[in-house]
């Protein structure tokens, strides 16, 4: 069958053919391959898959430009850098036509808070789910290539914005909490999209799920959800454990146990709760012992955590976020706690010693902090302003 311009890549110089241009033929040929391709994604592991046209997303480039004028973008770079290339399919692939979007669960059991010492792990970075979403979403590539397509995989990648071609794909909606929902499952999903030159009849959009309800924005720790779905990133979570720098202290108790990720503002969601309460699983994936992230290496830690996004490539950046998280969940009165306090008050870096002084304090043992001086600013200013707690 020739179904498509060329077998090996972008249109060329020849102009994408036209819907209503094609013989009807060749439009029984798009319902089949559209089909086809459905097929191919769902027997490949996408939970969710639908299509939508690729034109490009002006909405959300104007969002995304007035959220940074804002500052509300925290700094993020991400789809924020380059807003007008992440929202127009056709510079991921000339004569873009449609997007084939799929989505991906992430199961994430249900589970009680960590216990002393332990940290959390976000669902969506406990396995390299998008390792599986982009295999799956391969697969359909593959289906409209060899039906003379051209066909390229985005996910997660800063090419396109994922969520706002899922919602276009009615694959699921625009929740209050950011996230996009899928029906009766929740927002517990990784996102991506074919783009291809092919022209495929667009899924219908899903409406919208939340309703009058409003739990997540009561539920967020940090207040960081606005109307609309507006994000605030200088307060989320998810943000701060991956942004550069020192956690801000006004956000470090809400910090809790996370090394990496926030759920918070989908475990207070209905939709989807009973899936996930039946599946009555223990997440081997969920949580690590704050030591084990303390004393490991440079290289341990890549090795282990290397495919999460951290800040510069810096393993530092992990250390920070264990040091909260162990003076947020710490036993004060345990060997090991006060043997790691010891060594990251006398590291070599002020972002670990400044974050060390905190935890020492959250964890009531300013004994440790006995005979140090130390003249870092940042470090400084953190003993300074223990000193200020702890004599007021
Ligand atoms: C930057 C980014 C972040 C940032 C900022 C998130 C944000 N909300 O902007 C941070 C680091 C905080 C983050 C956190 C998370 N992220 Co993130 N992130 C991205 C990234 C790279 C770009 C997102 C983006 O462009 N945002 C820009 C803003 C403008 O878009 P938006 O938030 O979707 O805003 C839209 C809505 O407000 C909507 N809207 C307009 N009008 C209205 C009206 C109403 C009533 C409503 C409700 C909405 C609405 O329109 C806006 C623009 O179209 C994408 C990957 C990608 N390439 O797309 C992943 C992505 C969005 N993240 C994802 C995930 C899994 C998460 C986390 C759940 C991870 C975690 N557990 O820690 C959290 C969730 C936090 C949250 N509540 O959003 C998934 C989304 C999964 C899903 N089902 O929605 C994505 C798609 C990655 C992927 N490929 O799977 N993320
Ligand atoms: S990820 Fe966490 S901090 Fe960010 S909006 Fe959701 S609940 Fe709030
Ligand atoms: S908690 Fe409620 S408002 Fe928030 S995303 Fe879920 S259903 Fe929508």
């Amino acid at each position: 069958m020739s179904a498509g311009p060329s077998s090996d890549g972008p249109a060329g110089d020849l102009p994408p053919p036209r819907e209503d241009d094609l013989p009807l033929s060749r439009e029984e040929d798009l319902t089949a391959l559209r089909e086809q391709a459905l097929e191919v994604g769902t027997a490949s592991g996408l939970d969710a898959i639908g299509v939508a046209g690729a034109h490009p997303f002006d909405d959300v480039r104007t969002e995304i430009e007035r959220r940074r004028d804002e500052g509300l973008h925290g700094g993020m770079q991400f789809t924020f850098r380059n807003p007008a290339r992440s929202t127009d399919p056709s510079r991921i692939l000339a004569g873009a036509r449609s997007l084939v979007v799929g989505a991906r669960r992430t199961p994430a059991a249900r589970l009680a808070e960590v216990g002393a010492g332990r940290m959390r792990i976000a669902a969506y970075a406990r396995h390299d789910h998008y390792a599986d979403l982009r295999a799956a979403l391969q697969a359909v590539a593959e289906r409209l290539r060899s039906a003379g397509w051209s066909a390229i995989v985005v996910a997660d990648d800063n090419a396109l914005v994922d969520r706002a071609a899922a919602v276009r794909a009615g694959v699921g909606w625009w929740g209050r909490n950011a996230n996009v929902l899928v029906p009766g499952r929740g927002s517990w999903f990784v996102l991506g999209s074919v783009v291809t030159d092919a022209p495929l009849t667009p899924s219908t959009p899903v409406d919208d799920g939340c309703g009058t309800c409003r739990q997540c924005l009561d539920g967020c720790p940090t207040g960081a959800i606005g109307d609309n779905g507006v994000i605030d990133a200088r307060r989320c979570l998810a943000w701060l454990v991956q942004a550069p720098g020192a956690i801000p202290r006004e956000f470090r108790e809400a910090l809790g146990g996370r090394l990496y990720g926030c759920d918070e503002c989908q475990e207070v969601c209905p939709v989807g709760r009973p899936e996930r309460v039946a599946e009555g699983r223990v997440d081997h994936g969920a949580d690590v012992e704050a030591s084990a992230v303390l004393d490991a290496t440079d290289d341990e830690l890549l090795d282990r955590f290397g495919r999460w996004y951290i800040a510069d490539r810096d393993p530092r950046y992990l250390r920070r976020n264990a040091l909260v998280a162990l003076g947020n969940t710490g036993s004060p009165e345990d060997p090991g706690v006060e043997r790691r306090m010891r060594r990251a008050l006398a590291d070599p870096d002020p972002l670990i010693r400044s974050h060390a002084v905190w935890a020492a304090g959250r964890l009531g043992r300013i004994d440790l902090l006995a005979g140090v001086d130390d003249s870092a600013p940042e470090v400084a200013e953190e003993l300074a302003v223990l000193a200020g707690r702890v004599g007021s």
